[in-house]
């Protein structure tokens, strides 16, 4: 792989002018952060673009622009081996055929690894990125975030492969540190009841989704809920206070039988990016990459882009003005989920949110739904909601139990996309597809025959 990176490294060394497209989630912009800075340091002319999907209409203005050179990251590797008129580069992860290997082509796949938790979009552009100069290591803490976005620390509750040794450059550089700590979301800025309240994976029985039952949880183990007038955070406690409220939880869901298993996943390695300040949502990889989840899925790449490139002033207010907007969008989106009840099915559950959830949060809101305490882990969950353009907008995610046993998600959604003239991708464990409106019936038929090969029983 990092012979591959270097002929990419060269590639881009001997252009003068190359636009950069990548995916508009958080993973996407740190990769497009990544390659905009690597280029900017290298003093190359460059231009970005992000985008939902790579699509015919994105292709045919590509072809139409005639660039020197176009540096695809965090999608692409499904047409690495067409288009031979667009001169390209592609550094993505995501699942591809077994015939897209090329010279310009670098993704985790191609060389016997997986791209669902060993290197993701960002990872795989930052190994181009140090080919091109050991001094871009300090990107190091980009390519994490990426990562973290892409949920890659799922499976082990830490970051493995590739990733494992990305965070060793960035700890060897004094960028990034990884500790062991508690794994829920919001442990810089969320108010401590609101931590657990949605803590999720693992649901904290009795506890999580209650706000009330969080308060009494807490005060039963005598920990101020308040400092003066703010509301304390999981950063602002003492080891001592982490220590109860961990061993509380562990507690109770070994108590109500949910096994070793469930209750080890409440610790995990947390990445911390040395250079912001704690308390922020910049300091924390999950926090960060939430953040900027909030800016390209509004539409408003430009913003996360800026805030990654090391903007703390204008672009950073407008990102937390986003962020706020997007934690609304998210619980409205859950609950509205909620209310339009999962149908069962032999192979798959579903539920369709119509024009009810925007279809560039439909993949979080439906990875949130499966971890609710209602939804069967045994079945895969699929999400639909309407595009602008009256699509219909596919996510599906499922347990790491059901990928050990052969599920994969992106081979399932691809193919049955196919059939129906829509597109499909991304990973075994958490894959999309965009399909006419009208076919979503048909298409769940086809996800289900292709689901029912793959399980082993
Ligand atoms: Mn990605």
């Amino acid at each position: 792989m990092l012979q591959r990176a270097s002929e990419l490294a060269d590639i881009i060394k001997k252009s003068t002018k190359i636009h950069i497209v990548t995916h508009i989630d958080a993973d996407g912009i740190t990769a497009g952060a990544i390659a905009s800075e690597t280029l900017r340091r290298l003093g190359k002319e460059f231009t970005i673009e992000c985008i939902k999907q790579l699509d015919e209409v994105i292709i045919n203005k590509l072809l139409t622009e005639q660039h020197e050179l176009v540096w695809f990251t965090d999608l692409g590797s499904g047409i690495s081996t067409q288009y031979p008129e667009i001169r390209k580069i592609i550094t993505d992860h995501h699942e591809c055929p077994a015939d897209s290997d090329a010279s310009f082509h670098l993704n985790p796949h191609l060389f016997g690894r997986d791209g669902s938790y060993e290197l993701s979009g960002a990872g795989a552009t930052y190994l181009v990125s140090i080919a091109i100069s050991q001094k871009n290591k300090d990107l190091a803490g980009l390519a994490i975030v990426g990562a973290i976005g892409d949920l890659q620390d799922r499976r082990f509750c830490e970051l493995r492969g590739m990733n494992a040794e990305i965070v060793k450059d960035g700890v060897d550089v004094g960028v990034l540190q990884a500790v062991k700590d508690i794994r829920y979301f919001g442990k810089e800025t969320r108010p401590l009841a609101k931590l657990l309240q949605y803590a999720s994976d693992p649901l904290i029985p009795g506890v999580s989704g209650r706000e009330d039952a969080c308060v009494a949880f807490l005060q039963e183990l005598k920990i101020p809920l308040k400092e003066g007038d703010s509301w304390r955070t999981w950063v602002d406690l003492c080891k001592e206070e982490k220590r109860k409220i961990i061993s509380g939880i562990i507690q109770m869901l070994l108590s109500k039988g949910f096994g070793y298993q469930a209750a080890a996943r409440v610790l995990g390695e947390s990445y911390l990016l040395n250079k912001e300040e704690e308390g922020t949502e910049l300091h924390e990889a999950k926090e960060y990459a939430t953040l900027l989840n909030s800016t390209a899925r509004y539409g408003e790449y430009e913003v996360g882009l800026q805030v990654c490139l090391g903007d703390r002033g204008k672009w950073l207010k407008e990102a937390l003005n986003l962020l706020s907007g997007h934690r609304h969008n998210l619980v409205e989106g859950l609950q509205f989920a909620k209310e339009e009840k999962i149908q069962k099915r032999t192979y798959l559950q579903f539920f369709h949110a119509g024009d009810g959830i925007r279809d560039t949060i439909i993949g979080i809101v439906t990875n949130m739904m499966l971890n609710t305490e209602d939804v069967d882990k045994e079945l895969p969950l699929i999400g639909f909601a309407l595009t602008e353009n009256g699509d219909v907008k596919v996510s599906a995610r499922a347990a790491q139990s059901l990928v050990d046993r052969g599920l994969d998600l992106a081979v399932a959604l691809t193919r049955a996309a196919k059939e129906l003239n829509g597109i499909g991708g991304g990973h075994n464990i958490a894959a999309g597809a965009t399909i006419p409106k009208g076919k979503e019936e048909e298409f769940l038929q086809l996800v289900e025959r292709e689901i029912k090969l793959q399980i082993i029983p």
